[in-house]
């Protein structure tokens, strides 16, 4: 069986896991402290960084979008990759949106500073980064509102991993406790509920929620 080493919360180990369960592709989950750098993460994700797969016969792989494209590849069916090379072009550029320009400047600061920080290591919440990170929020939303503009899916009119990594992000920052603005953003706000709801990205926010629960006990 596959095996992903990763950790709840992790956006980019929901992601990978979001696309296992779409395709409904077995694993097991290893659940992995990114932030222990000891020889069993780094031996399969040369950069410390959580998710890594393992194959069948051992063989690692690090790095979500690097995974989901051989997910992709092994197990083709449900297709979450676009046939149209152009729209399948605008389908990594959402992800690369989401995992190098969301992440950064929104995960990294609310999330981080808000959850991990203040309630899993309890190293206390920087309010400041957390002012700069809620700052850069409308610019994020305001480009995903005008390509959503009224349709159901960000690329080609079908679900794709361009939504799976957009949601992953926003997901994160409704775990700090953001909301998108209906008022402002209805597109994405619309859109964001109803991937939200895919039975595969509720099973796994259910799960961090439960988890996050615990942590507040
Ligand atoms: N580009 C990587 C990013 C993965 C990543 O940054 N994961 C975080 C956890 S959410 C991590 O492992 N952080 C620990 C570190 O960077 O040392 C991917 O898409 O898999």
């Amino acid at each position: 069986m596959l095996k992903i080493y990763g950790a709840l919360l992790s956006p980019f180990v929901r992601k990978v896991r979001c696309v296992l369960s779409e395709k409904q592709v077995p694993y097991e989950l290893v659940a992995t402290n990114p932030f222990d750098k000891s020889g069993d993460l780094l031996k399969r994700s040369p950069l410390g960084r959580i998710p890594a797969l393992e194959d069948e016969q051992g063989r690692p792989l690090a790095d979500s979008t690097v995974i989901v494209e051989y997910l992709e590849e092994r197990f083709p069916t449900p297709a979450l990759f676009p046939r149209d090379p152009y729209e399948r072009g605008r389908m990594r550029w959402f992800d690369e949106y989401a995992d190098g320009g969301m992440a950064p400047s929104l995960t990294a600061k609310i999330f981080f500073q808000r959850v991990i920080s203040a309630k899993l290591i309890k190293g206390g919440c920087d309010e400041a980064v957390v002012q700069s990170g809620l700052k850069e929020l409308p610019t994020f939303l305001a480009y995903l509102e005008g390509e959503l503009g009224g349709r159901h899916y960000l690329v080609a009119e079908a679900f794709t991993l361009a939504d799976v990594s957009v949601a992953c992000q926003l997901v994160n920052l409704r775990h700090a406790g953001v909301e998108v603005d209906r008022e402002k953003f209805p597109a994405v706000a619309a859109w964001f509920e109803r991937i939200v709801e895919r039975p595969s990205l509720k099973a796994l926010v259910e799960q961090d929620q439960g988890f996050l629960s615990r942590l507040s006990a």
